[in-house]
């Protein structure tokens, strides 16, 4: 069999999913229509001709524009259950799914509803197919941190199903440093913490994140290989990036799939791992991601051991069910 083909096969776990990234066109019409929400296209078509980016901001406008029809809780039941469904295709045993609490709260949508939606899409697919899941929620850094400690407060009564924190948004200009008094407030709750850094903002962002967030694992990472002396230290601490080469690709963080670095991040000894990131806005679920840098033909079948190996070594399950699934 050839190098996707064995990639696909794989057990894994995804450590980089926004539930609302995986919001598909068709997905879209049906939610406007029976919310009764207008969207600005005329179909199925035009919703895909419009994601073409430039960069993280272009990709962002589109996408928070997009989850303006996600308004009930079993909308986002059944946002989990599709994207469940393509874990199961993919071999993704395990998922940590990222939420961003405050794009629906802004719009009058209780967090309670977003939340118990989700939570009983994760439900039904430990029922249904067997796969574990845990949510982490996202603070939108382009916003102050006043309103992060609001949103922190307001998920209080479900903190105990909530396995951590997440920081994404536009990067440049909105330093991790912003956050760290949330971040503290978080970890002083027993949550564990994440950031997206290096995707746009300098290595400079990715040791803020590491020194101010105390960050358990990394969010894309890229520009880390900037910095030499960065990179021995992620390298040194073990510590998990959770990378999205079909992302980078859409976004222009590289150029094309053939200069996408996750070969040289497993050669300087990173536990990199391979994600899917909005997989209905950047072209492909895991799978999708794996083939790509196969097709690229710079990692072996090793290497692909190595990644799924690693998404479950960066995940947040107890250790005996991590040593399960190694
Ligand atoms: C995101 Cl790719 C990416 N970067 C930053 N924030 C995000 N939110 C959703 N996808
Ligand atoms: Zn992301």
């Amino acid at each position: 069999i050839d190098l996707a083909t064995f990639a696909a096969g794989l057990p894994k776990a995804e450590l980089h999913l926004h539930i609302e990234g995986s919001l598909e066109p068709e997905q879209m019409f049906a939610f406007a229509r029976r919310n009764a929400v207008a969207i600005p296209y005329p179909d199925v078509e035009a919703v895909r001709a419009a994601y073409a980016f430039n960069n993280l901001q272009d990709f962002l406008d589109i996408y928070y524009a997009g989850a303006d029809v996600l308004r009930t809780e079993a909308d986002f039941r059944e946002l989990a259950a599709a994207y469940f469904a393509r874990c199961a295709a993919d071999h993704v045993v395990h998922t940590e799914i990222f939420f961003d609490p405050q794009t629906h709260t802004a719009r009058g949508i209780p967090i309670g509803t977003v939340i118990e939606g989700l939570l009983a899409g994760m439900a039904d697919a430990q029922a249904e197919h067997g796969i574990s899941s845990s949510l982490i929620l996202c603070f939108l850094r382009h916003l102050d941190e006043a309103d992060a400690f609001a949103t922190l407060e307001a998920a209080r009564p479900w903190l105990d199903r909530i396995a951590g924190v997440g920081l994404d948004s536009s990067e440049q200009g909105h330093p991790p440093s912003k956050f760290e008094r949330v971040f503290a407030a978080a970890a002083e709750f027993g949550l564990k913490r994440v950031a997206h850094a290096g995707e746009e903002g300098p290595p400079a962002y990715v040791t803020e994140a590491l020194d101010l967030l105390k960050v358990d694992r990394l969010d894309h990472g890229n520009r880390s290989l900037e910095d030499p002396l960065l990179v021995a230290r992620l390298a040194r601490s073990g510590m998990t990036l959770t990378v999205c080469p079909l992302s980078n690709l859409k976004l222009c963080v590289v150029p094309d799939i053939d200069a996408h670095p996750i070969d040289r991040m497993l050669r300087l000894g990173l536990r990199a791992t391979i994600n899917s990131d909005d997989p209905a806005y950047f072209g492909g679920y895991v799978n999708d991601n794996y083939s790509a840098v196969a097709a690229s033909g710079r990692l072996t079948r090793d290497d692909f051991v190595t990644l799924a190996r690693n998404s479950f070594l960066g995940s947040f399950l107890p250790d005996a069910d991590v040593a399960r699934h190694l």
